[in-house]
């Protein structure tokens, strides 16, 4: 979201400064893993859609722009145990804005994809349109190019402290202060340290992703296994991604993995229990995913109770934008919310419908 953000405000010739507290595609946050989600039929909430259209399109401008490929389109398949809400909701937001879609039973998704194991009862949703993003190539780009049009970068910079005057937003980081007229707090997990009306509202989760060496290569290649999310029995809601580098087939579990007392202490230290945990999902809905172990990476969930996002003008001094809690579905958005983000920091206001993540309904 900050890497976007410095990317619109250094286009609109804003003098914009980047301070990161690690370096650019670090691994203690939320935004690495070789790839994240894009899906248009947004079963969190049908007034998503929009966003997510204007994401798209924003990531296509992208890639026009530097000549990369970061969103590439497999279609994505939501599957789920009677009730699912995930299939329930994706199928509402794909029929109110009339996204192509299918709705499929166990057997019709067994049939066209024949790697998935579904138990009766089971039902999905097709949605063309879905897809995977590489979020650190994204990132390095939108940095590259803020760069290239005069923003400033310091990395390995911790901020101690922001602070409000009269005439400007301090910026206190190890390396010295900055005067800013605004300050956008794209901080993850770190959010509370910076925002502290935020810290008891918001949970951070430990979520763990894999990689494995399929059992049988051609069911998870790329061409053949669309992006997937299965809300599966025990409350475990597993996803994954056709295998597009040498690092292997990838999932992850969107239920977490353990909370975490704060930002600092979350550690690369997935184990045993982690990569068995996920061997048993596989095992059980995509077999032939479930080869030997290549590696596992730890990543931050930053969960609000309402599981939307928060981003806002701060109540208290509408100079200090707020971005970050994005609940573990955000990435996609990174396009589109750094666009935002700026018109926020510039403008105090967005034509971006953002009503849905307000600080205030935290209020009480
Ligand atoms: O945002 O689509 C998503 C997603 C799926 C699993 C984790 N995040």
């Amino acid at each position: 979201m900050g890497s976007a953000a410095l990317f619109h405000l250094a286009r609109r010739g804003v003098r914009a400064i980047g301070i990161e507290r690690f370096e650019i595609g670090h691994e203690r946050g939320s935004s690495h893993g070789e790839s994240r989600a894009i899906r248009l039929g947004y079963f969190e909430h049908p007034s998503y859609v929009p966003l997510a259209r204007k994401a798209y399109e924003n990531w296509r401008a992208l890639e026009t722009l530097t000549n990369e490929t970061i969103l590439t389109v497999t279609g994505i398949l939501e599957m789920g145990k009677p009730g699912s809400m995930i299939v329930k909701g994706s199928l509402a937001a794909s029929r109110l804005h009339g996204l192509p879609h299918e709705a499929l039973d166990a057997r019709a998704i067994e049939k066209r994809f024949p790697q998935f194991h579904l138990p009766d009862g089971y039902s999905g949703v097709w949605q063309p349109d879905g897809g995977f993003l590489q979020p650190e190539k994204a990132n390095a780009l939108h940095v590259k190019l803020a760069q290239a049009t005069g923003a400033r970068v310091v990395m390995n910079n911790p901020v101690l402290a922001i602070e409000s005057n009269a005439t400007s937003v301090r910026i206190i980081t190890e390396q010295g202060t900055f005067e800013a007229g605004s300050v956008i707090v794209s901080t993850g997990a770190w959010v509370g340290e910076f925002v502290p009306q935020l810290k008891p509202v918001l949970t951070l989760t430990r979520q763990v992703l894999c990689w494995f060496e399929a059992r049988d290569p051609a069911d998870v290649a790329l061409g053949s296994l669309p992006v997937f999310i299965i809300d599966g029995a025990d409350g475990e809601v597993g996803y994954g991604f056709p295998q597009f580098t040498a690092s292997g087939f990838k999932c992850a579990f969107h239920n977490d993995s353990g909370v975490l007392a704060d930002a600092a202490s979350a550690t690369q230290d997935a184990g045993p229990a982690d990569e068995a945990r996920m061997r048993r999902f596989l095992e059980r809905y995509l077999p032939a995913a479930a080869g030997p172990l290549k590696k596992m990476r730890t990543c931050i969930y930053t969960k609000t109770p309402d599981e939307d996002f928060i981003i806002d003008l701060l109540p208290a001094d509408p100079r200090i934008v707020v971005a970050s809690p994005c609940s573990g579905h955000g990435y996609k958005f990174a396009s589109v919310i750094g666009e935002a983000l700026a018109d926020l920091a510039t403008e105090r206001m967005t034509a971006h419908d953002l009503s849905r993540f307000t600080i205030e309904r935290f209020a009480s």
